[in-house]
């Protein structure tokens, strides 16, 4: 068993239904369980050419899941999942109706063609760092470390958005629960 770190973001269409939607296809998803999920947040698009106030804003989320897929299996379902919400790929970094990331995978590193986790921008993006930290307090980002000094040194530039979590939350203390089911 796994446990999958998974970032959602949306900057097209409606952005929190299409959330909601993926974070429920996502723990629907065979050999996949909900852990935690966080409220959604705000704030500018970042494009190759750093953060663009004309483009459409973005929501993002994070959801915390157990998984006893294979990573590819993984990366599969959420393209999957991408594609059911009409996403194309024609810009990178361009604008999107889904994007779905795998953030980090227990503390495995991983770096093939198609995937590279930890997620190599996961350090540097507020985007990220907000809601993991909201949905798993006590997270720590391999390689870099605990989410939330992560998110103190790189400033929260992300408006948390007046909504409730994309779904119920499991177990108060996903990393301090699983520190104690280890030991
Ligand atoms: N891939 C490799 N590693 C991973 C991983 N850990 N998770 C490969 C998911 N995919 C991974 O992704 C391109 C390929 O990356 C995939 O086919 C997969 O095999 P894509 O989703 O088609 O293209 P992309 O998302 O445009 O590129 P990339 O480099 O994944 O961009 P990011 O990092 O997803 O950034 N601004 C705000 N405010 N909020 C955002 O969420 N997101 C992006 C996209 C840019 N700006 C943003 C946001
Ligand atoms: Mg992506």
């Amino acid at each position: 068993m796994t446990r999958a770190v998974i970032a959602l973001g949306a900057n097209l269409g409606d952005r929190g239904s299409t959330l909601r939607a993926a974070a429920t296809a996502i723990v629907a998803l065979p050999g996949v369980g909900p852990i935690a999920s966080s409220h959604e947040v705000e704030s500018v698009a970042v494009t190759l050419d750093g953060p663009d106030p004309t483009k459409p804003r973005y929501r993002n989320a994070v959801v915390v899941v157990d998984t006893d897929l294979e990573p590819d299996e993984l990366l599969d379902a959420l393209h999957g999942i991408e594609d059911e919400h009409g996403r194309t790929r024609a810009t990178r970094w361009g604008d999107r109706t889904l994007d779905l990331d795998v953030i980090a995978l227990d503390d495995r590193r991983i770096d093939t063609v198609t995937l590279t986790v930890p997620h190599p921008h996961a350090h540097e993006r507020a985007f990220v760092l907000a809601p993991w930290a909201d949905a798993d307090p006590a997270a720590v980002l391999p390689g870099h470390g605990p989410v939330a000094a992560l998110l103190a040194d790189l400033g929260d530039d992300t408006e948390r958005v007046d909504e409730p979590r994309l779904f119920d939350q499991q177990a108060a203390a996903p990393t301090a629960d699983r520190a104690g089911a280890a030991s």
